[in-house]
């Protein structure tokens, strides 16, 4: 009788992966593969005392090692060359010491040894059987069309052709959408990876921990095989690329605006204190942002200029599978990776109450209300554009946020000492009756309170201290 197929998730993925393309560039297995090996196969051991570590231990062990430790450590054994060689950890490092002269070379390992990827030892480790080294490989290989495919009717993000800001607040400040039609007119900029490389190549971009050249950038997103690539996340790219916001002049070419149905925005009222607000993102497939709400009670547009992207939202309360919040808020922890999220969380999570999912194609803008979680995950290279702000229906949860908790409020400028009186004296001089409505007797006198207290009714009696809006739809951030 033939032997039966070994059973179980990832060690039954391994048994066919010798044969397959999904084959670590090591030899690597899945640490259930030891079971049908002797010690004596089992190149761990060999390890000597590092071999008593745990598998997932001995990572975090050896990502306190430089650059010089891993190299030596790595020539003593099969075992020991496996982990050392782990790219993560030449990526920690990379990053912690990163010069103007780091040149990516393919792997973070390849670029700190200064050698083609192709230079580098490729020692046989088919008997080193680590979950730790197996699960990051997997990840940054699975295939997304799974996860992005099948939307349950119920989930789907609703598409609309465009949005009147009347139709905005009316009906959808709450709701996520997708706007198809809204961008043609800023897709008039050649917003091309190659345009960009021959006009900003030499301008430095924020990528996430790392400053560095576009050109630097394009390099290594067109090349990693990081699990979680770096981000290309820029909050001054309007200044440093020239752009010009709003400008609605059919012969400039360097111009874009916020979909008509956005326009309204409380926080420019801030003006150049507002905190930060406009993001340009850049990244590879399966580069994205893990689960998150936006700063400050914002809500946000999502425009996909190149590329596309897999979004997936729950309402405010309702807290995703594998996310975890500290009481007061003020922590997420979502310890995965949007790879593991994905593989072990996305059934669970499109079976959850509020769960909505969908594809913002090329050319299309996302809306994410104020408090929503969201995952986003890059199908394919992208470039997008996003913005913050604050519509009429949403000022209460920004207001209490900037209010309750001064701790949490994020992008001010340091000189900004007191985000919320500031915002409460210009939403008081430009709208004396909305920030009257929205006064609260708490804290300290300000501008605002005395001007509420000047309008004080007939009688004496304080007017305008209340949250009334005549709606409830801010209620959960309370
Ligand atoms: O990765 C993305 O495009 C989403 C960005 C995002 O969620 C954000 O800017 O808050
Ligand atoms: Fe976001």
């Amino acid at each position: 009788m033939p032997e039966p197929p070994l059973s179980g998730g990832i060690d039954n993925e391994s048994a066919v992966l010798e044969n397959t393309a999904l084959r670590h560039p090591l030899g690597v297995k899945p640490s259930g593969n030891a079971l049908t090996h002797t010690t004596a196969q089992n190149a761990r051991a060999y390890m000597g005392s590092f071999g008593r570590l745990p598998d997932a231990l001995l990572v975090l062990v050896l990502d306190y090692f430089d650059l010089r430790s891993l190299v030596a450590l790595g020539s003593s054994c099969r075992a020991l060359y496996a982990y050392c060689s782990y790219d993560q950890l030449w990526r920690d490092i990379a990053i912690d010491t990163m010069t103007s002269d780091f040149d990516w070379r393919g792997s973070w390992r390849a670029s700190l040894r200064k050698l083609p990827s192709a230079k580098l030892a490729n020692i046989d480790c088919s008997s080193v059987f680590s979950d730790a080294l197996f699960q990051p490989f997997l990840c940054s290989q699975i295939s997304l069309s799974p996860y992005v495919s099948d939307i349950p009717a119920k989930n789907e993000i609703p598409r609309l052709a465009d949005l009147s800001p009347a139709d905005f607040n009316e009906s959808w400040v709450d709701r996520p959408f997708i706007l198809t039609t809204p961008v043609k007119r800023w897709q008039a900029f050649k917003w091309s990876q190659g345009f960009l490389q021959d006009t900003y190549g030499e301008v430095p971009f924020i990528c996430e921990s790392v400053n560095w050249p576009f050109q630097k950038y394009t390099r290594y997103m067109n090349t990693t095989a990081d699990e979680s690539p770096i981000y290309l996340f820029d909050r001054g790219f309007v200044e440093k690329m020239g752009l010009q916001v709003g400008n609605r002049d059919p012969t400039v070419q360097n111009a874009y605006e916020p979909p008509i149905a956005f326009q309204e925005d409380l926080f420019t009222l801030l003006k150049e204190q507002r905190p930060d607000h406009r993001w340009l993102i850049i990244g590879p497939e399966r580069s994205g942002s893990t689960f998150h709400k936006d700063p400050n009670a914002t809500s946000a547009w999502n425009a996909v200029i190149r590329g596309s992207k897999y979004w997936i939202l729950f309402p405010n309360l309702n807290q995703p599978p594998g996310v975890y919040m500290s009481e007061d808020q003020s922590e997420v922890t979502s310890p995965l990776s949007i790879a593991e999220w994905l593989l072990s969380f996305h059934a669970e999570g499109r079976r959850t109450l509020g769960c909505v999912e969908g594809v913002c194609k090329e050319g299309e803008v996302l809306h994410v209300p104020s408090g929503w979680w969201h995952l986003v995950v890059n199908l394919e290279p992208s470039i997008a554009i996003t913005q913050n702000f604050v519509p009429k229906a949403h000022l209460k949860s920004a207001i209490r946020f900037l209010r309750d908790r001064p701790d949490q409020v994020s992008g001010f400028r340091e000189d900004v000492k007191d985000p919320y009186g500031l915002f409460m004296d210009r939403l008081t001089e430009a709208y004396p009756d909305l920030a009257a409505s929205v006064a609260t007797t708490n804290g300290k006198k300000r501008k605002w309170e005395e001007v509420v207290a000047d309008q004080e009714g007939a009688n004496g009696e304080p007017r305008g201290f209340s949250f009334g809006f005549g709606d409830d739809i801010d209620e959960d951030i309370e």
